[in-house]
């Protein structure tokens, strides 16, 4: 069923673009999370310096080619055309991106629709317009996002996952190794990470302590 598939990729949701990597080669950054456990990953190419055109095509494709040898599920950040030019697996859109509902008839009934929640209302909305699951943040103060709004904490995990059981949730904004086993404990179905894997100096090390966290608590 599609509902408890979406659930399990949410388990450690990776989100990276080439601007988030500092230290390393982003797909070898990519590889060692893979390595490591992620259950997801999500292309955000957003920032400073992000490649565009034929760069971007073809680093998205490397990308894709390194998921698809995990078997992880390959997620387009709001770059509709991109996502179909590579027939990724879905799409994730913000609620300042395109539409989520005019995302849904663009990218067809097969195709995961991921949409980013800050509050009920915005939840109820995806919801209705056929999301397979949002993201909901930023619940810790997070230096990822300059744009990011205001910091919702647990407390609004456990509001939604109450309000709407039926509906796939990750958690995103500041999440480390310590915050997980509390927002999973909260009703998250996973963590969604940049700086947690993406700024660390061994990524397959952090993925790894972050996934074995998240399968203890689920226990
Ligand atoms: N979306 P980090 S917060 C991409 O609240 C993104 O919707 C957010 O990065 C939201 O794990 C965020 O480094 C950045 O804090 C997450």
């Amino acid at each position: 069923m599609r509902q408890v598939e979406v659930r399990k990729a949410l388990g450690l949701y990776f989100v990276m673009g080439t601007p988030n990597v500092k230290n390393h080669e982003p797909l070898a950054v990519l590889e060692a999370a893979l390595r490591g456990g992620v259950t997801c990953f999500q292309l955000r190419e957003k920032g400073n310096g992000a490649l565009t055109g034929d760069a971007l095509l073809g680093f998205a494709r490397k990308c894709q080619a390194l998921c698809r040898l995990y078997r992880v599920p390959f997620i387009v950040n709001d770059d509709v055309d991109l996502a179909l030019a590579l027939n990724a697996d879905g799409v994730h859109v913000g609620q300042d991106d395109e539409q989520a509902d005019s995302v849904r008839k663009r990218i067809g009934p097969d195709k995961w629709l991921g949409v980013s929640t800050h509050n009920a209302t915005e939840v109820q909305l995806a919801q209705s317009i056929g999301a397979d699951y949002i993201g909901l943040g930023p619940i810790y103060p997070t230096a990822t996002k300059l744009d990011a709004s205001d910091v919702v904490g647990t407390n609004l995990v456990e509001k939604i996952h109450t309000a709407f059981p039926d509906m796939p949730m990750v958690a995103i904004g500041g999440i480390t190794l310590d915050t997980t086993e509390s927002i999973i404990q909260a009703g998250a179905d996973g963590v969604a990470v940049v700086s947690a894997i993406a700024s660390a100096t061994d990524p397959q090390k952090a993925a790894k302590s972050i996934s074995k966290t998240i399968h203890s608590t689920l226990k």
